[in-house]
C-alpha cells in the first residue's frame, strides 16, 4: 500500500481547513503545492490552501504552558489540570466536568479525548463544535439509513447530469469541489447546476438555475419534489419495495406541503416548476447540502426531506447519483467515527444497541464507562453557567466566538471555576478566560489522520519541528490521564498506536452490521502507518469492500426509512430581517490563522453586512449599520447593498472576533434555539432589527503598528501587508479630539505629522512622516465617505514613496486610485479584469488568458463571472 514518494524536500500531507481534504505537498521553507496523487484534489488547491506556507511562522503562537496567566512547566500544568478535574468531580460528581472538542483535532487526538471522558472520567459530557456543524446531517443519516454514512463519492459530482447545491456556498467553502464541478461542466456542457440559497452567492454564477428560497423552507421544497416525483411515475418501485419502509406516511406529509409550495418557499412558480422538471428527468442527480440545511431548527427534517427524494427514485450509491452531506472541518468525519459527541459512544457504537457498551468497556478496560448520553454544546455551556460543570477543557475550537448566544457562553467561561484551553495561538477570545493554557502542535508539526467528506482517511504529516514546548493534543490528554491514575490505559508511544486501537474497535462485534469498519487497518505497522496513502473506508479485516454504499439496498438497519416531515413556517414581517450568517472565501472561522496572512485579508478586510437595497433604503451603501436581536446583544458592521440578497434577509460573516473587531461579533445576536432531533443550533435564523449607527466621526488608520481592537468605539483591525495594520474606526468623541488622541499614540522621536484639517467640515487628515517616508496615515471625516484604502496600504507595505499632498489626497498624484485586488494569487486588480471584459474577452477563460486572473487557485473565478455578467448586461 505504498504511495508514490513525494518529490524531494517535500512532505505529503493534508490541508487543515475544509472537509474536501486536499492533499498538499509542503516544505519547511513554505513551499506549498497541491498533491496530484491525492484523489480529493488531484493537484488543485484553493486560496486558503495555496497560502498555507504563509501560516507556518505566525506571530502569537502559544509556545509554553501557562497556569494562571504565568508560564509553567508541563509537569505543573498537567498536574493543575488533573487536580482541577479531580476537584470538580469530587464536588459535583462524575458529570461535574466536561470536554468541548473540535472537528479540527486529528482522529488520534479525538479518540484519546473521547476515551478519557467516557471511559475514565466516566462522563459523556464531551461534545464537539461538530454539534454546530454536522449534527443534523448525522441525525438524518441515522434516521434514514440506521447509521451515519455518506453513501457517495466526489466523483459522483462530476459524473452527475444534475448537481443541486442546497444551502451550500461551495464556491467559497469547498472551492476545490466547486472547481471539479466547473471543470466537468466545461467538458460536458449538458450537465446542469442548480443552487438553492436565499442569497445569490458566488456559487450561483454560471448556474443553470438559482432558487432564492425563503429561509427555512427547504422542507417544503423537497416535499413538493417528492410529491411531484411520485405523481409523475418516477418511483423506483422495485427499490422502494425491497429496501425501504415508511413511504405512505411520508407521501401524505409531502402532498400536504406540495399544495402551495411556491407560496411556502417564496419561489417564482416557473422556477419551481423548472426545478421539479429538471430533477424528475435526470436520473443521475446529486443533491449536496451544507449549513443552509443543517444549522436550522428544522435541519434534520431538511436533510431527511432531501434523502427521501433519493430513496424514492433509487438514486443512491450509484455513479453520479446520491444525497451528499458535505462536511465542514478537516476532520468532522473523523470525529463522528471516534464518537466524540455527547450522544454517541465510540466507533459508531451506541448505548442503545445491547452489548455495544460492553464491547467498548472491554476494549478500553474501562469499568467506569459512562452509562448514558451527555450534554450537547448549547446545554453544556448553560450547565457551566449554572455551576453544574466545575471544570471544562476546550480543545481546538473558539466557542467564545462560534457558539450561539455567545455573550452567555462568554459569561459562563468568565465565571467558570476551572477552564483549560488547548490552543496553537496564545490570545484567542476563548483563551482569554482560561486558567490553564496548553500549547498544542499545529498543522505542519503534528502527525495523524483525518477523514474527509467522501470517507477518505488521509495522513497529516509533520514537516516542521515542534515550536517552543508545544506538544501533540493526544500527548497532552494522555498526560492528564496518567496523572489521574490511568497511565496504563493511555500509554501510547505515538499516533500509530492510537490509530490501531481505534481501528480494532470498529471491527468488534461487527459482522457487517456496522458500515464503519476499518478493522483491516488495525494491524498496520508503524512503517505502513507512516506511508498510509489516502484510504477510503470501509476497510473490513475480511470480506469485500465497496466504494459506494446502498445502491444494492444493504442498509445497516435492514431497510432504509422514509421520514415524514412537514414544513414549519418561520416568523416573518415585524420589520426584522433574518440573519443568514456564514463564511467568506479567504477566511477560516475565527481567523486565528488566515487573519495573519495579508493576501487572505485583502478579499474582505472589513466585517460587512449584506442587505438588499430595498431593505435599507435609508441606510447608504458603505455606512455603518447596527443589527440587534431579541437575544440581547447587538453588532455593528459595514453595510453593503446587494440585489442578490433576498428581501427580508441579511448576511454577515461569522469570522470577526474580539481580537479584531469587538463590536462586529455577531453570535451574541443569535438565540440558543436548536433542532429538536440533533440539538444543532439554528445559526442562520436570528431575527434582527437593522438601524443606522451614527458615530460622531468615521475614520481609518494605516500604520506599521497595531493600536489594538479597542482604540475607538468601533474598530475593525486587519493586516494589510507584512507589518502593516489597517484600522477601520468610528467613535463618539468630537472628531478633532479623536485625531489628536490617535495621532499622539503613534508619535515617536524622528517622526512628524503632516496635516490637512477642515474643522468646520469635521475633516482631519494626517500622514506621519519619517525622513520623507510615511509611517502612518490617519483619515477622519464626518461620515463613511473616505478615500479608498488600497493604495495607501500598498504604499506602506511596499517601498513606495509619495508626496504629502498625494498621501493626504489618498490617491497617486498622477492617476486614479488603484482598484482593489481581485485575483489574490496573481495580484490582478478588479479594474484590469473589467478592462479585459470591455475589450471583448467574453469568458472567464479568455479574461484569464490576458490578465492571468483566476488561473492559479481559481477561487476568484465566480467573481470574474459575476463581473462578466454585469458588464455584459444591457445598461
Ligand atoms: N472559506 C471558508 N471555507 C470553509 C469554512 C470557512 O470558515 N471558510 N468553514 C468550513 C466549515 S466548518 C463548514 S461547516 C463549511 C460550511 O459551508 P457552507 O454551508 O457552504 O457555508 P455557509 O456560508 O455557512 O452557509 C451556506 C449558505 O447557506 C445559506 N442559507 C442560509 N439559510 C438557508 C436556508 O434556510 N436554506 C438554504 N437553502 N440556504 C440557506 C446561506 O445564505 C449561505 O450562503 O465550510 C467549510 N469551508
Ligand atoms: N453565526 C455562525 N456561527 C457559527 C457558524 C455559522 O455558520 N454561523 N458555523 C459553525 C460551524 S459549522 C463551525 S465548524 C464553528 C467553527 O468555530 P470554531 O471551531 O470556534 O472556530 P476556529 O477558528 O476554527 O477554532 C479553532 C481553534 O483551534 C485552534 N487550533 C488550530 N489547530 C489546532 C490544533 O491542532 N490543536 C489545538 N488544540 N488547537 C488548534 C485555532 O487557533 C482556533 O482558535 O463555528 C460555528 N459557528
Ligand atoms: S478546498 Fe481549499 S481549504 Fe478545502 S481542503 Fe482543499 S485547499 Fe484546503
Ligand atoms: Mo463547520
Amino acid at each position: 500500500m505504498d504511495a508514490l514518494p513525494p518529490p524531494s524536500g517535500l512532505t505529503r500531507t493534508t490541508c487543515p481547513y475544509c472537509g474536501v481534504g486536499c492533499g498538499v505537498l509542503a516544505a519547511p521553507d513554505g513551499r506549498i503545492a497541491g498533491d496530484t496523487e491525492h484523489p480529493a484534489n488531484k493537484g488543485r488547491l484553493c486560496s486558503k490552501g495555496t497560502a498555507l506556507g504563509e501560516t507556518l511562522d505566525l506571530p502569537g503562537r502559544l509556545l509554553h504552558p501557562e497556569v494562571g496567566g504565568k508560564r509553567a512547566s508541563w509537569d505543573a500544568a498537567l498536574d493543575a489540570v488533573a487536580e482541577g478535574f479531580r476537584r470538580a468531580q469530587s464536588e459535583l460528581g462524575r458529570d461535574g466536568v466536561a470536554l468541548y472538542v473540535s472537528g479540527q483535532l486529528l482522529t488520534e487526538d479525538y479518540y484519546a479525548a473521547n476515551k478519557l471522558a467516557k471511559g475514565f472520567l466516566g462522563t459523556s459530557n464531551i461534545d464537539s463544535n461538530s454539534r454546530l456543524c454536522m449534527a443534523s446531517a448525522v441525525a438524518a443519516h441515522k434516521r434514514a439509513f440506521g447509521e451515519d454514512v455518506v453513501p457517495g463519492l466526489y466523483e459522483d459530482l462530476e459524473e452527475a447530469d444534475l448537481v443541486v447545491l442546497v444551502g451550500s456556498n461551495l464556491a467559497w467553502c469547498h472551492p476545490v469541489l466547486f472547481q471539479r464541478i466547473a471543470a466537468a461542466r466545461a467538458v460536458r456542457p449538458s450537465m446542469r447546476l442548480v443552487i438553492v440559497d436565499p442569497r445569490r452567492t458566488p456559487s450561483a454564477e454560471g448556474a443553470d438555475l438559482h432558487l432564492g428560497i425563503k429561509p427555512g423552507s427547504d422542507v417544503a421544497l423537497f416535499n413538493a419534489l417528492l410529491a411531484h416525483l411520485h405523481d409523475h411515475g418516477l418511483t423506483d418501485h422495485a427499490y422502494v419495495y425491497a429496501h425501504t419502509q415508511g413511504l405512505d406516511a411520508t407521501l401524505t406529509a409531502a402532498h400536504a406541503d406540495a399544495a402551495n409550495a411556491a407560496e411556502r418557499t417564496g419561489l417564482n412558480p416557473a422556477d419551481l416548476a423548472t426545478f421539479l422538471r429538471l430533477f424528475a428527468e435526470t436520473p443521475r442527480t446529486v443533491t449536496l447540502w451544507s449549513q443552509g440545511i443543517n444549522q436550522s431548527e428544522t435541519g434534520t427534517d431538511g436533510a431527511n426531506a432531501i434523502i427521501n427524494c433519493h430513496l424514492l427514485t433509487g438514486r443512491i450509491g450509484k455513479p453520479g447519483a446520491g444525497p451528499f452531506s458535505i462536511t465542514g472541518q478537516p476532520n468532522a468525519m473523523g470525529g463522528r467515527e471516534v464518537g466524540a459527541l455527547g450522544h454517541v459512544l465510540a466507533g459508531h457504537l451506541d448505548w442503545s444497541v445491547p452489548g455495544e457498551a460492553d464491547l467498548v468497556r472491554q476494549h478500553w478496560n474501562a469499568p467506569n464507562l459512562a452509562t448514558s448520553p451527555g450534554l450537547k454544546a448549547v446545554d453544556l455551556f448553560r450547565a457551566l453557567g449554572a455551576g453544574r460543570i466545575g471544570a471544562l477543557w476546550v480543545m481546538a475550537t473558539n466557542p467564545a466566538v462560534s457558539l450561539p448566544e455567545a455573550e452567555v457562553a462568554r459569561d459562563a467561561m468568565r465565571r467558570a471555576p476551572f477552564l483549560v484551553v488547548s490552543e496553537v495561538m496564545r490570545d484567542t477570545d476563548t483563551a482569554a478566560f482560561a486558567h490553564v493554557r496548553l500549547p498544542a502542535l499545529g498543522w505542519a508539526e503534528k502527525d495523524g489522520t483525518v477523514t474527509n467528506s467522501e470517507r477518505v482517511i488521509s495522513r497529516q504529516r509533520a514537516f516542521l519541528p515542534p515550536p517552543g514546548e508545544a506538544r501533540p493534543d493526544w500527548w497532552i490528554i494522555a498526560g492528564v490521564a496518567a496523572r489521574l491514575g490511568w497511565g496504563a490505559n493511555f500509554a501510547w508511544p505515538d499516533p500509530a498506536a492510537i490509530f490501531r486501537e481505534h481501528a480494532a474497535l470498529t471491527g468488534l462485534g461487527n459482522n457487517g452490521t456496522r458500515a464503519f469498519d476499518i478493522s483491516g487497518l488495525a494491524g498496520l505497522s508503524d512503517a505502513d502507518y507512516a506511508a498510509l496513502p489516502p484510504t477510503r473506508w470501509p476497510v473490513p479485516a475480511e470480506g469485500a469492500t465497496t466504494p459506494r454504499f446502498f445502491a444494492d439496498g444493504a442498509f445497516p438497519a435492514g431497510r432504509a426509512r422514509f421520514v415524514p416531515v412537514a414544513h414549519k413556517p418561520r416568523p416573518e414581517g415585524d420589520g426584522h430581517l433574518t440573519l443568514l450568517t456564514g463564511r467568506l472565501r479567504d477566511q477560516w472561522h475565527t481567523m486565528t490563522r488566515t487573519g495573519g496572512v495579508p493576501r487572505l485579508m485583502a478579499h474582505k478586510p472589513e466585517p460587512e453586512l449584506v442587505v438588499h437595497p430595498a431593505d435599507a433604503a435609508d441606510l447608504p451603501d458603505g455606512s455603518l449599520a447596527r443589527i440587534a436581536s431579541h437575544a440581547g446583544a447587538s453588532a455593528v458592521l459595514r453595510l453593503r447593498h446587494d440585489t442578490g440578497q433576498r428581501r427580508g434577509t441579511a448576511f454577515a460573516p461569522m469570522h470577526w472576533t474580539a481580537e479584531r473587531a469587538p463590536a462586529a461579533r455577531i453570535n451574541g445576536t443569535i438565540p440558543p434555539a436548536v433542532d429538536p432531533v440533533s440539538a444543532q443550533p439554528a445559526l442562520k435564523s436570528a431575527r434582527v432589527a437593522l438601524s443606522a449607527f451614527t458615530p460622531a466621526w468615521h475614520g481609518f488608520l494605516i500604520a506599521r503598528r497595531s493600536l489594538g481592537p479597542r482604540v475607538a468605539d468601533w474598530v475593525a483591525l486587519a493586516l494589510a501587508g507584512p507589518g502593516v495594520f489597517r484600522h477601520e474606526l468610528a467613535g463618539a468623541e468630537p472628531p478633532e479630539e479623536a485625531f489628536t488622541r490617535l495621532a499622539a499614540l503613534l508619535e515617536e522621536p524622528g517622526t512628524e505629522w503632516v496635516r490637512l484639517d477642515d474643522p468646520a467640515a469635521g475633516l482631519h487628515r494626517g500622514a506621519l512622516m519619517r525622513q520623507g517616508r510615511p509611517e502612518a496615515v490617519l483619515f477622519i471625516g464626518p461620515d463613511h465617505r473616505l478615500p479608498p484604502r488600497d493604495w495607501l496600504a500598498g504604499l506602506l507595505a511596499g517601498e513606495g514613496v509619495a508626496g504629502a499632498a498625494a498621501l493626504l489626497a489618498g490617491r497617486p498624484a498622477d492617476g486614479p486610485p488603484p482598484s482593489p485586488t481581485l485575483c489574490v494569487c496573481n495580484s490582478v486588480t478588479k479594474e484590469s479584469v473589467c478592462r479585459a471584459i470591455r475589450a471583448g474577452h467574453g469568458s472567464v477563460a479568455a479574461v484569464g488568458e490576458v490578465t492571468r486572473a483566476g488561473t492559479s487557485c481559481g477561487s476568484c473565478r465566480p467573481e470574474i463571472a459575476a463581473l462578466l455578467a454585469a458588464e455584459m448586461a444591457p445598461a
